[in-house]
């Protein structure tokens, strides 16, 4: 008998997928690595599900009933060309060809346009949730035609996880639009550690707060509004106490983090786009300056800082939940800007209340959390801020004093909390009446006569700065 699917690629995500896709009712999973010895391994340790074992490429092709579908779950990149180009030459008009990689979703618009002159439909996908999502149910965000949505939705709402009693799937829109918003997912992602990682610092070394008390804080935290798969996990992470010193993990790791694609992308894409996602280029940067050893040594070493205690107030820790809580609905209000600005630029008509819920389990953002986005968008589809919706204005209005004052106690202290005060600054940036681009207007006009408006009458206008600084009307400037 044949497969009505097939995985290509069989280290850890694609060994894992293709064992949740074999464990669900109906499906016969063909399998095959470049590598036979992992498809041998998968076949030794998982047997009993089934699968065809193909050791050849066209093995692989003859095994997939039509019109073929095959998952391919390899590097990002040159791999992932290599195996579409192996099966684009053996599939039929008709056939599917799914990138569940983390694949840069420009690559994602340009496999699909080379293989729809082919009449082969490609579908790139984000599948967020680790190791463990693939296995047990991860938040699934394809992209691609209508045609091939046919013919995945039942098989990708078989193995997604499962929300409220509905799949964490939905058809993001044509082409990139799954591998896009799965970026900008990771970009939140990045921004809401970056977040909880401040917040734990400024306990720690603000508040004065044993390893073990953090523990307790971020259990009674998940407990509530700030309920993440992220604050649990900081809380598991805590209380892993180091065998080797005894003393807990956290402070035997180095503090040095990296930044892999999505994150760097989402930043890069939103600068383009004119998106500001302070959030999570903040978390970006952030990560960046910890690995900057030397620079951190050198500059330790000559400054002369004067941090002083700061007053703390008795709801010390009370205020960091709430500055962490109110941080959190900006970082998720500017990705969620950024998907809008995507879907405008590169023709996507994206449902955001839909993505909503598909992030609400199995991905690693998962969160009580986007209960309140997923109504946001009920309530009103064109939303145009999160933080103009009545329930998360009315969030931040309760945490605003308390997130001033945390925000005021990090400076004073002398402890960085870019994500934090960024966040505020862009929520102050939007409530100013008039902000200070007026000034910055005049100067461009001065040295570039790059001309401004006014505020009491339409046209575009010019100072004769270097003459008599008469105001003349003029065409506005195009450099
Ligand atoms: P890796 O990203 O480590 O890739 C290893 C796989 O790629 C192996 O099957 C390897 O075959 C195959 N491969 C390579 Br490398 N070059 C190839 C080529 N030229 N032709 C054919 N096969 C090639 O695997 P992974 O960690 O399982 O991740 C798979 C994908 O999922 C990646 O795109 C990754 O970014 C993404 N990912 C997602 C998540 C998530 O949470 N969504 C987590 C982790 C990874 P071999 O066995 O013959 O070397």
């Amino acid at each position: 008998s044949l497969s009505n699917i097939g995985v290509v690629g069989l280290a850890v995500m694609g060994s894992n997928l293709a064992r949740n896709l074999a464990s669900r009712e109906g499906n016969v999973v063909a399998v095959y690595n470049r590598t036979y010895a992992r498809t041998q391994q998968l076949l030794d340790e998982h047997g009993d599900l089934g699968f065809l074992g193909a050791e050849s490429i066209d093995d692989f092709v003859a095994s997939l009933a039509r019109p073929r579908t095959a998952i391919v779950m390899v590097q990002a990149g040159a791999g992932t060309d290599a195996v579409i180009e192996q099966l684009a030459e053996r599939f039929e008009p008709g056939d599917i060809i799914v990138d569940g990689g983390n694949a840069n979703f420009h690559d994602t618009i340009r496999r699909e346009r080379e293989l729809r002159e082919l009449g082969i439909n490609f579908v790139g996908t984000g599948i967020s949730g680790g190791e463990e999502g693939a296995l047990r149910g991860p938040s699934i965000m394809p992209g691609g035609s209508a045609e091939a949505w046919e013919t995945l939705g039942p098989i990708f709402r078989s193995i997604a996880a499962v929300a409220q009693g509905e799949p964490c799937v939905t058809h993001v829109g044509t082409d990139g639009a799954g591998h896009f918003v799965k970026m900008v997912h990771n970009g939140i992602e990045y921004a809401d550690m970056q977040l909880i990682a401040e917040a734990y610092d400024l306990l720690r070394r603000v508040g004065g707060l044993s390893v073990p008390d953090l523990v307790e804080v971020f259990r009674s935290w998940n407990e509530g509004d700030l309920e993440s798969y992220l604050i649990e996990i900081a809380a598991e992470v805590l209380s892993q106490i180091d065998a080797e010193s005894g003393q807990p993990l956290v402070d035997m790791i180095v503090d040095e983090a990296g930044s892999k694609g999505t994150g760097v992308w989402t930043v890069q894409n939103a600068v383009g786009l004119g998106i500001p996602v302070s959030g999570i280029g903040e978390a970006v940067f952030a990560r960046a300056v910890s690995s900057k050893l030397e620079q951190r040594a050198a500059v330790r070493r000559t400054a002369r800082r004067r941090p002083e205690r700061p007053p703390m107030s008795e709801e010390f820790v009370n205020d960091v939940r709430a500055a962490l809580y109110v941080s959190k609905v900006v970082a998720y209000a500017q990705g969620f800007d950024l998907i809008v600005a995507g879907a405008a630029e590169f023709g996507w008509d994206i449902d955001l209340g839909a993505l909503a819920k598909i992030w609400r389990a199995g991905c690693i953002i998962r969160a009580r959390f986007l209960n309140r986005i997923v109504d946001a968008y009920a309530t009103d589809r064109g939303l145009t801020s999160l933080l103009a919706d009545p329930y998360f204005a009315n969030a931040v209005g309760a945490g605003e004093q308390a997130w001033r004052r945390i925000v005021a106690t990090a400076a004073t202290a002398g402890v960085p909390a870019p994500g934090f005060s960024s966040a505020l600054a862009y929520f102050d940036s939007l409530v100013s009446e008039r902000l200070p681009t007026s000034l910055i207007q005049g100067q461009r006009d001065f040295f570039g006569a790059h001309t401004y408006r006014r505020v009491d009458k339409d046209g575009v206008f010019h100072t004769l700065w270097s003459e008599d600084r008469r105001e003349i009307p003029t065409e506005p400037s195009t450099h």
